[in-house]
């Protein structure tokens, strides 16, 4: 123990660049998966997930820089095989929690790429009637409990979603969201530990994209893993690749299985990574490019799926440049279609604002 302060020390005394090429992955080529656990006749749509989601993030930074879509948002290209690993491992009815890097959990849900483009864009047909943009997408007929700009506040939400399960023992598994940078704020693992407790049917999903903002992991916390902090709470807890989509689809089956037999909250570690910065139009000066080219030609879980089918020969030569251009035409509808969408009439500026009787000495 006495030692600690000096090692903070050390390390913060090297710079990043230094300690992210002594931590970074040393492999040269896509690093292959093995999907042979996977229900084979559903892994083109996996893929076709992916790729939306990917070519709806990428579409995003022109919009919100020539200030079509207001202010800036959080996209999560790089991170699409934990959204879409966890949530098809999911039921129907299962519920899903997003923080303020949404997007790619809410198309995995089910919400339609024009009902959160047009909410982006502050439009009345999008998600949220246009009242709420990019971190307050919702839809609760799919099980979408929204998006939340508050770190960690996500995972609460999902925490009062499985009480309610529990309570109404309706079966439902509830999923929380939350980032590296969440995982260093207290009231996360004070939503961990009441869920432990009372043994609810709730899946932790820590998207360890290894940055929060600028921040890089390692000058947010040092020693172990976040899984390794979480079985601390007594709850069942790894770290898994998020590159891997097969790896995120296997902690999430075996999370909801537990969850639904009584056996309460697991904790899922998804070492991930983003492409972009933490916000559209981020000046990006924390880390290198040779970093992010790394990333991507070692662990791109796009193209890791897409080779590993393509090697099985469940998709057929030209069906992968098929799905881009199919996905591109459904982004770009999602645009034309915000773009020709009204905004909400102000005269319904009061409509879903919640007023409660209040008297002046107290409440009502
Ligand atoms: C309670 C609170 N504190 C600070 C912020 C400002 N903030 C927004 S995102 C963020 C970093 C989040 O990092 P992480 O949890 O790793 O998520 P990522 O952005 O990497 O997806 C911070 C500090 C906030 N929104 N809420
Ligand atoms: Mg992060």
């Amino acid at each position: 123990m006495i030692n600690e302060p000096q090692i903070i020390n050390e390390a913060l005394s090297e710079t990043h660049e230094q300690l992210a090429a002594a931590d970074r992955p040393s492999e040269d080529g896509l690093l292959e998966i093995d999907i042979s656990g996977l229900p084979a006749g559903e892994l083109v749509k996996w893929l076709e997930d992916m790729v939306l989601i990917r070519e709806f993030e990428e579409a995003l930074e022109p919009l919100t820089l020539s200030g079509k879509i207001p202010g800036s948002v959080h996209q999560a290209s790089g991170q699409e095989a934990v959204a879409v690993g966890v949530v098809r491992a999911l039921r129907p009815g299962d519920i899903v929690a997003s923080p303020h890097r949404p997007h790619h959990h809410a198309l995995a849900k089910g919400l339609t790429p024009r009902a959160v483009m047009a909410e982006l864009w502050g439009r009345a047909t999008g998600c949220a009637g246009g009242r709420g943009g990019t971190m307050h997408l919702i839809d609760f007929s799919l099980g979408y409990f929204g998006s939340n700009g508050i770190v960690g506040a996500a995972l609460g939400i999902a925490m009062g979603a499985a009480l309610a399960a529990k309570l109404r023992q309706n079966g439902q598994v509830c999923v929380g969201f939350f980032g590296d940078g969440g995982a260093n704020t207290g009231r996360t693992w004070e939503f961990v530990n009441f869920a432990t407790v009372e043994k609810l049917p709730l899946i932790v999903v820590c998207e360890n994209n290894q940055y929060a903002v600028e921040t890089w992991i390692r000058r947010e916390m040092v020693g172990g893993t976040i899984a390794e902090r979480a079985i601390g709470f007594g709850l069942p807890a790894s770290q898994v690749d998020g590159q891997d989509i097969a790896a995120v689809y296997a902690a999430t089956v075996e999370a909801r299985e537990r969850a639904a037999a009584g056996g309460g909250p697991t904790f899922i570690e998804a070492v991930t990574y983003r492409y972009r910065g933490h916000n559209t139009g981020e000046v990006i000066n924390y880390r290198t490019e040779d970093e992010v080219e790394h990333w991507r030609a070692t662990r791109d879980p796009v193209e890791r799926l897409r080779s590993s089918l393509e090697r099985l020969g469940q998709l057929r030569p030209g069906q992968f440049e098929e799905i881009v251009a199919g996905a591109s035409a459904v982004v770009q509808d999602s645009i034309e279609f915000s773009e020709s969408s009204p905004v909400p009439d102000p005269a319904t500026a009061g409509d879903r604002v919640l007023v409660t009787p209040f008297d002046e000495k107290g409440l009502a």
